[in-house]
């Protein structure tokens, strides 16, 4: 297949055009076997491509396929009635007394069948799909027990079966107390969460591991644990880190040679160098910061002159960021945190796709994967410009040749 007669923005960070967003006007696309063939000016076109069968695009512009590298989309129930609670006057306690909070998240999704934890998944990722994603991160951690920790990412594998896009598993049993189990946290670190971990990967069910490092959640010394398994398993981690204070998460992250660290509202100056140094990904969710209406802003000027990737992510999940729009992601990251609509379209192609180690997707170039979303939008700007509005005209995700 050959695309041709559309605007490029390939985000190739080494692009020989030297233009924003990597843009090339008047470009073709040649796709042989799923992977892109040749890709650059229509003009420079190799004749012996020149034959493939065509499709005009009028003009449209081609990025990269969307990349959400930070999502909970599996997981049972939701949390409205908590929504409507707080907003008709209850208090935090008042909720907590009513079952609410993420233990009632783990409540509904160990209540949940395999059946049913895919089905309720279904519609958030084919609303993620309907923008033009083409491949999502799904973590595990509102089972917080063997059983539906392991569940969880069955589900998300099935999810990947099911639908055309590509699914990267994150194991996170270190997520949140099982508080209704009576258990302390060390406790069920050891002989949980880490027991989880090792038979999520002995099927295969593991492609990263995370941690919400946190006050409420886990000390470092607690996720250094299970990073410590994770390493000797040979998976690489990731970290929720300095989401809500700062315990040097994101230290923490860069030790271990962390894809990611992931929210850093409270990164402070030596967080930004050692994610620098360790070549980490910072992933930004303004989903959350919106939802539970922070003020404390992510680093985004340090992130930048430090030379950080940055992603930005959904989040989506059933309590801090119900959000299943990337599109609204980057509006967001733009309008909160003064992204530039550049490094938001960066934030969910190339930069997404180095969050999760993924290193044949994310850019518009020669043996990539084909992962295209085509938009009818003239300028890449007019992506993260517009809110409630979709305009993408066709998704085509590419094949492992
Ligand atoms: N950070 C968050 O914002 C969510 N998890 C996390 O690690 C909260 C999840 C929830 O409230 O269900
Ligand atoms: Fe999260």
């Amino acid at each position: 297949m050959l695309f041709h007669n559309a605007r490029l923005a390939t985000m190739a960070a080494d692009a020989p055009y030297g233009l924003p967003y990597g843009l090339i006007e008047d470009g073709a696309i040649a796709v042989q076997n799923g992977r892109i063939a040749w890709v650059g000016p229509a003009q420079d076109l190799p004749a012996a491509l020149r034959d493939l069968p065509r499709q005009d695009l009028d003009g449209r512009l081609i990025t990269p396929g969307l990349i959400d590298c930070h999502t909970h989309v599996v997981h049972g129930g939701n949390r409205a009635s908590e929504f409507e609670m707080r907003l008709n006057g209850a208090s935090y306690e008042q909720i907590a007394r009513a079952g609410g909070g993420i233990v009632s998240t783990v409540r509904d999704t160990r209540a949940a069948s395999p059946e049913a934890l895919i089905a309720s998944a279904l519609p958030r990722v084919d609303a993620l799909i309907r923008e033009g994603v083409t491949a999502i991160e799904i973590k595990s951690g509102y089972g917080l027990d063997h059983q539906t920790e392991l569940r969880m990412l069955r589900a998300a594998r099935a999810i990947a079966a099911q639908r055309p896009i590509q699914v990267r598993t994150t194991f996170l049993g270190a997520h949140a107390l099982p508080v209704d189990d009576k258990i302390d946290a060390d406790d069920y670190i050891d002989n949980i969460c880490i027991p989880a971990l090792r038979a999520a990967h002995a099927e295969g069910l593991v492609d990263a591991v995370d941690g919400f490092c946190e006050g409420i959640a886990f000390t470092p010394a607690q996720i250094a644990r299970v990073f410590d398994v994770a390493q000797s398993l040979g998976l690489p981690v990731k970290l929720h880190a300095e989401q809500l204070s700062n315990l040097g998460g994101a230290k923490l992250a860069a030790r271990y040679g962390a894809l990611s660290a992931d929210h850093l509202e409270y990164l402070d100056q030596d967080g930004v160098q050692a994610l620098a140094g360790a070549g980490c990904v910072a992933v930004i969710l303004p989903g959350a910061f919106y939802t539970l209406r922070e003020q404390q802003m992510p680093p985004i000027d340090d992130l930048r002159r430090a030379g950080v990737p940055m992603a930005l992510a959904s989040d989506c999940n059933p309590g801090s960021s119900p959000l299943a729009s990337l599109l609204l992601t980057m509006n967001m990251g733009c309008t909160l945190f003064r992204m530039t609509p550049e490094e938001a379209l960066r934030g969910v192609t190339c930069h997404a796709a180095k969050a999760l180690g993924l290193s044949d997707t994310g850019t518009l170039a020669q043996g990539m994967r084909a992962d295209l979303a085509i938009w009818d939008v003239t300028h890449p700007a007019e992506l993260a410009y517009r809110i409630g509005f979709n305009p993408l005209y066709a998704r085509h995700i590419g094949e492992p040749a």
